[in-house]
């Protein structure tokens, strides 16, 4: 069932020029897609699509796979890592890093662990499922960065046990607040961007429901419907690198 005043279009409405000129507490939930337009592949529909060597996505990114054969789990992230090497932020990465000055209050939560966000300027992102540049030891559960271009240790430096990536992979928990934070934020918010995501992977998915919950006016921007579509005041079918910086455009208030 469609909210009554769901608008499914491909550019802004007035209700929604309105409401972000007015807007003072603002959140963004971004997924695989905002980072499409930069050539980073998506992993089209949550776990299900088979992505490495014939492997489920939720398989080898999986904390079960992490006990079986750590290796194949480092090499499906080295491989991305790689390809991240040479890609940069794209337009949607540089207009949301631009809100976070434009809001009073202002949150990005993102599922992605590529980091394109705080390379474009973005500051306190909360990464739900942690980032591709950072490991942590399976055992003193130490922090490692890995630096861009750089080989990564393969042992912990602290206790000399072995690294794992920090993400959060499927059966495991996210990182302790970082939900809980995103989920206040969420509920406090009076408008909610739900930017480039199947909506397919939890708890994640759950956050835009808390805020329609609160009252919110929440806006998609997705080039296809999403299993959000239905809950959202407003869907804006496009890609969000055009879509995105459409919005200071016109309501000036740089
Ligand atoms: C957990 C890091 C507690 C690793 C990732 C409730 C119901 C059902 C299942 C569950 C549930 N609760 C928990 C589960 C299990 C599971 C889950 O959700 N499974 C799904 C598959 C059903 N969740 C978990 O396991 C989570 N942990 O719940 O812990 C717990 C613990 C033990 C036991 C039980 C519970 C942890 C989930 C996190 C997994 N890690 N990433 C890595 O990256 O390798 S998830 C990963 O996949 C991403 O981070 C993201 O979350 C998801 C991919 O989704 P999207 O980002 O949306 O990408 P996708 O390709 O699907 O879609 C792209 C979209 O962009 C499309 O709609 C497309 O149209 C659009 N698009 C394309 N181009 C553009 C665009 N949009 C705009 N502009 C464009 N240019």
């Amino acid at each position: 069932m469609l909210p009554s005043r769901f608008v499914k279009t491909t550019e802004i409405s007035q209700e929604l020029r309105r409401r972000f000129a007015e807007a003072r507490n603002v959140l963004v939930l971004t997924g695989a897609g905002v980072s499409a337009e930069s050539g980073v592949p998506t992993f089209r529909g949550g776990g299900t699509s088979a992505v490495w060597k014939g492997m489920p996505f939720d398989v080898i990114s999986s904390a079960d796979m992490v006990q079986r054969n750590l290796p194949a789990v480092w090499e499906w992230f080295d491989y991305r890592r790689g390809v991240l090497e040479s890609l940069k932020p794209n337009p949607a990465h540089h207009e949301i890093a631009r809100w976070a000055n434009r809001f009073p209050d202002f949150t990005l939560v993102t599922q992605n662990v590529d980091g394109l966000h705080q390379r474009a300027g973005s500051r306190d992102v909360i990464e739900l499922h942690g980032s591709i540049w950072r490991a942590r030891c399976v055992k003193c559960d130490s922090r490692h960065q890995i630096e861009r271009g750089s080989v990564r240790e393969d042992a912990c430096l602290e206790c000399g046990d072995r690294l794992r990536p920090d993400v959060v992979l499927f059966g495991e928990m996210l990182p302790p607040g970082a939900f809980e934070q995103a989920a206040l934020k969420a509920s406090q918010c009076d408008l909610c961007f739900v930017v480039g995501t199947s909506a397919l992977v939890y708890p994640a998915a759950g956050l835009p429901e808390i805020a329609k919950k609160r009252g919110a006016y929440i806006c998609e921007v997705n080039p296809e419907m999403t299993g959000l579509s239905h809950l959202c005041d407003e869907v804006i079918s496009g890609k969000a690198g055009e879509i995105l910086p459409l919005l200071s455009e016109t309501t000036g208030r740089e």
